[in-house]
């Protein structure tokens, strides 16, 4: 018998009397909610992973999964999902450090499927990208992965299969530390946010390639600009010689988006229960595939505990904006106050979703409004001009090409000498002429809030970095793109037109600067590694898998690529990664040849660059 058999577990009584609850409050939907996503969780057990059958908890070395199709409806909006043992979320995995676990997924659709383990540092043949790291799942068909666990932390699964993610395919990992946890505290719950549309992935693409803003309904007005409200005339005529539109902030918005917690919307009210006294972990995932939220809890201090699974020294803030793909880990005291409302914002301002922290269920505090939508600035266009003398108090006149006045540097919005390497074409349509670092920024919408915020410059490994060497090379990647056209790409090469892979040598240490020569946030994600932002003093930088490039922006970060084989890099847009935002990096030992591993040539297509 498993340490791990549900069957010997007690269920605590705070749980039974829990479940309950969620039967009354949730009949005609608990069916597509796995038990620990249902309104009125007690959470989930800590350290002690008591998998009751039907809580949707999976746990032991042996996991079955089944990925089918199921109806989900949410806030009045309907339509067609694929889903994990019937249910979206996915039931959430709580596995242990050092043990190894075999899970087998059953593909029961039409079209062919994948899971990728997000931020698992698995053998790359076990990563699940079709076309990089293994052929698929065809339908029919079951494939079984087999790793160790050889960390702990918070991370999610996803399907890497066209679109699957973007209708359901995604759910949480916990993984408990091997020994005792110096996080624990008395509760858990983990809250996966999502974003979820009616309207299919692919006929979105389809409209955005037609009209880039076609779901941005905030765009600036003229009643705006006679209140006074947003750029002024001359930024706007400016802004629109430029074709930028400074309110162009998310591709996919609120006007299609249902926004979700746990697969619940605002008035589905997804309430997790404490009992005064309590410190309570939140594992937040943002499992969406176009949206990055601001969260937070009005009222309440988030204690940063971890980031991308990755312990933290910890941090008090009071709103962080959670990157697409990224998870962090908050520990949150509510003491004797009754509710608190957990409010999870889109960047844009064009909705959100709140759900509920409460002692008891049919709690529910009042939900802040929504907060005026950000305006895009000059930074965001990798053209910082402060510190620099600009002539009449500050203005740019950007009627003129800019490199005439400024001395030394080229405003030119794409002059290639500023990117040699990439390739310029209609692809490419601004390059950013003075990218700046930006971790210690505040993210997009959040600058002027009056209160404590989140940057990664706050962000400090709690544990040593395990590679303290400099790195021996350094290599940009851009982050490029036609917005107009819904071009996007790296180094203006989209993954369609089968670009050389970037080559590492196994256990070099290699600096990557990315570069985002837009004016989107672009959420970069590199698989089978760790790396570390290149912000304060070397020692303990924190160690991430996905980092949000802010537009105008450069983050760097030092990797030791240590896991051998061939890796997906990109951006966690899923629409973004599909039109080509993509790279394969391989890390070969030193004598082998860089090309890719044979055998994936045939499947090409499905990587999620079919779109290019
Ligand atoms: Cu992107």
């Amino acid at each position: 018998m498993s340490k791990f058999d549900p069957a010997a577990a007690p269920i605590p009584r705070r749980r039974l009397l829990a479940m309950g609850g969620a039967l009354a409050g949730s009949l005609g939907v608990a069916g597509l909610f796995p038990a620990w996503a249902r309104s009125g969780t007690a959470g989930i057990a800590h350290a002690s992973p008591h998998a009751t059958a039907g809580s949707g908890v999976l746990s032991g070395a042996a996991i079955a999964l089944r990925i089918g199709e199921s109806h989900f409806a949410t806030g009045g909006r309907s339509s067609h999902a694929v889903t994990v043992n019937g249910t979206l979320p996915a039931p959430l995995l709580r596995l242990r450090e050092g043990q190894t676990v075999r899970i087998a997924v059953t593909n029961t659709l039409a079209e062919q499927t994948s899971i990728h383990w997000h931020g698992l540092l698995v053998p790359f043949h076990m990563d699940g990208v079709p076309g990089v790291s293994f052929p698929g799942i065809d339908p029919g068909e079951t494939f079984t992965y087999e790793f160790p666990l050889t960390h702990s932390g918070t991370f999610w699964y996803h399907s890497h299969s066209g679109m699957q993610e973007a209708v359901g395919l995604y759910g949480p990992i916990v993984i408990d530390p091997a020994g005792p946890d110096p996080l624990a505290c008395e509760r858990e719950h983990v809250l996966v946010l999502s974003d979820w549309s009616p309207i299919h992935p692919h006929e979105q693409m389809r409209r955005l390639k037609m009209m880039s803003g076609y779901f941005n309904r905030q765009k600036q007005d003229l009643a705006g600009l006679l209140a006074g409200k947003d750029q002024s005339l001359a930024d706007r005529l400016a802004w629109g010689q430029m074709r930028m539109d400074a309110t162009d902030i998310s591709d996919v918005t609120g006007t299609t988006y249902s926004f979700l917690v746990n697969g619940h919307g605002t008035a589905e009210n997804w309430t997790g229960l404490f009992a005064p006294g309590e410190r309570v972990r939140l594992r937040v995932i943002n499992a969406s595939s176009m949206t990055n939220f601001n969260f937070r809890i009005p009222g309440l201090p988030l204690k940063v505990v971890a980031a991308d699974g990755n312990p933290v020294q910890p941090v008090e803030t009071d709103e962080v904006q959670i990157a697409i793909a990224e998870t962090y880990d908050f520990i949150v005291e509510p003491g004797e106050v009754e509710s608190y409302a957990i409010v999870a914002e889109a960047l844009d301002r064009s909705g959100q979703v709140r759900a509920t922290l409460a002692r008891r269920m049919g709690l529910a505090a009042a939900v802040p409004e929504i907060r005026r939508r950000p305006v895009l600035t000059m930074r965001d266009m990798g053209m910082d001009m402060s510190g620099m003398d600009m002539g009449q108090d500050g203005e740019i006149d950007l009627s003129k090409p800019a490199n005439e006045s400024m001395a030394g540097h080229s405003m030119k919005m794409r002059d290639p000498a500023v990117a040699p390497t990439v390739k310029m074409g209609p692809g490419v349509a601004t390059l950013s002429p003075m990218p700046v670092d930006r971790l210690a920024d505040r993210p997009t919408g959040l600058e002027d809030v009056d209160h404590r915020v989140l940057t990664y410059a706050e962000l400090r490994a709690r544990d040593p970095n395990p590679d303290p060497r400099v790195p021996s090379r350094q290599i940009d990647v851009h982050l490029t793109a036609n917005m107009e056209r819904y071009m996007w790409s790296m180094d203006g090469t989209a993954m369609s037109e089968n670009p050389d892979p970037i080559p590492f040598r196994l256990g070099e240490r290699v600096r990557v600067n990315l570069v985002n020569d837009t004016m989107m946030p672009h959420p970069i994600h590199l698989h089978g590694h760790f790396f570390e932002l290149v912000s304060g003093e070397p020692g303990n930088r924190p160690r991430k898998h996905t980092v949000n490039v802010l537009p105008g922006g450069k983050v760097s970060f030092d990797l030791t690529a240590d896991g051998e084989g061939d890796w997906a890099f990109h951006c966690h847009m899923l629409l973004h990664m599909h039109a080509g935002m993509m790279r394969v990096v391989t890390v070969r030992r030193d004598g082998e040849p860089e090309e890719r591993h044979s055998g994936h040539e045939g499947h090409q297509g499905h990587m999620g660059a079919g779109e290019g």
